[in-house]
C-alpha cells in the first residue's frame, strides 16, 4: 500500500525537494544521453507491464479453476448444503472485489472500470521521450518511474497544447537564433498577459529578464531556461510557504477536504478523481454529499463514489442543510475509521454573501466536531475562465479560509497561464491539476512538470 501511496500522491514531488532543487538541477548526475535514459525507462516499463500481464493471466486461470471447483461442489451437493457454497462464492467475489478495488483497480472485475483504469504502455514515440526527459531532469532513476507518471505527463502536455500553441509558438518565432532583445521582451509581455498569467507575474518575470540582459548577452536557449526557472519559482513560492510540496492526507488522523468554487468549474469531478487517487494510494476515503442545492448533485457524486468503491453520506430530504450532512459524515468517518472525508459543496457565486456564510457554517461544524482533523479548503478553478478565476480566488480566499487551489479543464483552453496569476496574486498553492474528464485526468501538481509542459518546444 505504501508503495502505491508513493506512486500516486507523493512521488509527484515538486522540483524543490531537496535532491531535485531547480537550482541544482545541473548538478544532478543524470544520464548524459537523454535518448538512452528514455530507452532504459521504456524497457523497464515494458518488462514491468509484461510481468504484470503474466501475473494477471495466472491469477485469472487460478480463479477460474477455483470457481469451477466451487460450482462443481455446489452442483453436486444436496439442496440444503447447496446454498452454502453458492453464498460463499458470492461473498467471496464481493469481498474479493472490495479488496481488489482497494488495492489496485487494474484487477477490478468491473469491465468498464478495467478499460478506464488500465494504462497501456504506448509506443516509444516523441511523447514518451519528452515525458522521459522531464522525469530524468528531476533526477529520477530510469528503472523507478511508473507508467502512471509517464501517462499523466502525456496527458498534461496534450492538455496544455492550446496554451502552448498560442504562447510558445509566438515566443519561439520571436526568439530566433539571436541573443534576446528588448523587442523580444515586449512580445513576451504580450504573450504572458494573453495567456492570463496576470500583471504581477508578468512584471516579475520581465524585470528578472531585463536585469539579466543588462548584465550579459542572453542567448535564446539560456533565455528560455531562465524564463522557465522564473515561472517555476513564482508558482513554487506559495507551495514552499506551506512546507508541503505535495498535498496528501496526513497519516494517522482524519483529513477533511472541502471542494468549493463557483458553478460548473469541476468540483464534483475533481472530488471523484481524488477519491479514486486516494483509494489507489491506500487511503480509506468517504464522501459527504453536501451539495444539497440540486437534487441531481447527490446522484452525480454517488456515481463517482461507485466508480471507486467509496461510500457516500447524503441526506435524502430536499434542501437539507449542508452543515448537517457534514455533521453526519464526520460521525460516519469516525465510525468507519475513514481517514479522508471529501466534501462536495454546491457551486456559489463569490458575491452571494448568504452562500458564503453557508460555507462558514460548515467550517464551524468541522471545527467543533473534529477539531483534531487536518482540514483543507480547496478552491476549484476552471482554467478556461482566465482572469475571472483569479477574481474568484481573491474573493473565496477572503471568506472561505482557502488552503489551496485545484485547476481544472486545462485541456481545451489557451489560458493555462492563470496558474501563474493564482500563485503570484492570490498567493495560493496549486495542489492538483485536471486535464480531462476521465478518472485519471488529475494528478498532484508539480510546478517543474507544469512549466516544462507549458513551454515544451516540440
Ligand atoms: N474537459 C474537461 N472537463 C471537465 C474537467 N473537470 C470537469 N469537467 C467537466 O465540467 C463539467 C462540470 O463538472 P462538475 O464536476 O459537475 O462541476 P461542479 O463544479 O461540481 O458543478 P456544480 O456542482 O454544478 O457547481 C462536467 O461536464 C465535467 O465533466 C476537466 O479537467 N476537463
Ligand atoms: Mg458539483
Amino acid at each position: 500500500m505504501m508503495d502505491e501511496l508513493e506512486d500516486s500522491f507523493s512521488s509527484n514531488q515538486n522540483s524543490d525537494s531537496e535532491e531535485t532543487s531547480k537550482d541544482n538541477l545541473s548538478e544532478i548526475p543524470k544520464e548524459d544521453d537523454p535518448m538512452e535514459w528514455a530507452r532504459q525507462a521504456y524497457a523497464a516499463l515494458k518488462a514491468k507491464q509484461d510481468l504484470q500481464k503474466r501475473e494477471e493471466e495466472e491469477e485469472e486461470k487460478e480463479r477460474t479453476i477455483t470457481e469451477d471447483k466451487i460450482l462443481f461442489k455446489s452442483n453436486n451437493s444436496s439442496s440444503s448444503s447447496n446454498l452454502t457454497p453458492t453464498k460463499n462464492l458470492h461473498q467471496e467475489s464481493q469481498s474479493n472485489q472490495e479488496d481488489k478495488v482497494l488495492s489496485t483497480i487494474n484487477h477490478s472485475e468491473n469491465k468498464e472500470q478495467v478499460e478506464e483504469d488500465q494504462i497501456e504502455l504506448g509506443d516509444f514515440d516523441e511523447t514518451f521521450t519528452w515525458s522521459a526527459e522531464v522525469l530524468a531532469a528531476q533526477g529520477r532513476d530510469a528503472s523507478q518511474i511508473s507508467l502512471e507518471e509517464v501517462d499523466w505527463l502525456g496527458r498534461l502536455r496534450r492538455g496544455l497544447e492550446n496554451t502552448r500553441q498560442s504562447f510558445v509558438t509566438g515566443l519561439l518565432e520571436n526568439l530566433g537564433d539571436d541573443p534576446l532583445t528588448p523587442e523580444v521582451l515586449d512580445e513576451l509581455e504580450t504573450l504572458l498577459l494573453r495567456a492570463d498569467a496576470g500583471v504581477v507575474a508578468t512584471d516579475q518575470v520581465l524585470d528578472a529578464l531585463r536585469h539579466k540582459m543588462n548584465e550579459e548577452v542572453v542567448e535564446p536557449e539560456e533565455g528560455l531556461r531562465f524564463l522557465k526557472q522564473q515561472l517555476c519559482d513564482l508558482i513554487e513560492a506559495p507551495i514552499k510557504a506551506t512546507g508541503k510540496n505535495v498535498l496528501s492526507p496526513a497519516l494517522g488522523s482524519l483529513n477533511i477536504w472541502l471542494f468549493v468554487g463557483v458553478n460548473g468549474v469541476g468540483k464534483t469531478t475533481t472530488l471523484g478523481k481524488i477519491a479514486n487517487l486516494a483509494v489507489r494510494s491506500g487511503f480509506s476515503p468517504l464522501i459527504a454529499a453536501a451539495d444539497t442545492f440540486r437534487a441531481a448533485a447527490v446522484e452525480q457524486v454517488k456515481i463517482w463514489g461507485e466508480r471507486s468503491g467509496v461510500s457516500v453520506v447524503a441526506n435524502a430530504s430536499a434542501n437539507a442543510d449542508p452543515a448537517a450532512v457534514v455533521f453526519d459524515a464526520i460521525g460516519a468517518a469516525k465510525a468507519k475509521n475513514a481517514d479522508l472525508l471529501l466534501v462536495d459543496t454546491a457551486g456559489r457565486l463569490q458575491t452571494k454573501n448568504n452562500l458564503m456564510d453557508e460555507l462558514n457554517k460548515v467550517r464551524r461544524i468541522i471545527d467543533k466536531l473534529a477539531p483534531e482533523a487536518c482540514v483543507e479548503s480547496l478552491l476549484v478553478l476552471d482554467a478556461s475562465q482566465g482572469q475571472n478565476g483569479l477574481r474568484q480566488a481573491m474573493a473565496f480566499s477572503k471568506s472561505a479560509r482557502l488552503t489551496g487551489v485545484v485547476i481544472t479543464k486545462l485541456d481545451g483552453t489557451s489560458r493555462g497561464g492563470v496558474a501563474l496569476a493564482v500563485s503570484s496574486e492570490a498567493n495560493l498553492p496549486i495542489r492538483f491539476v485536471g486535464a480531462g474528464e476521465g478518472l485519471r485526468d488529475l494528478r498532484p501538481f508539480n510546478s517543474f512538470e507544469f512549466v516544462e509542459a507549458l513551454l515544451a518546444k516540440r
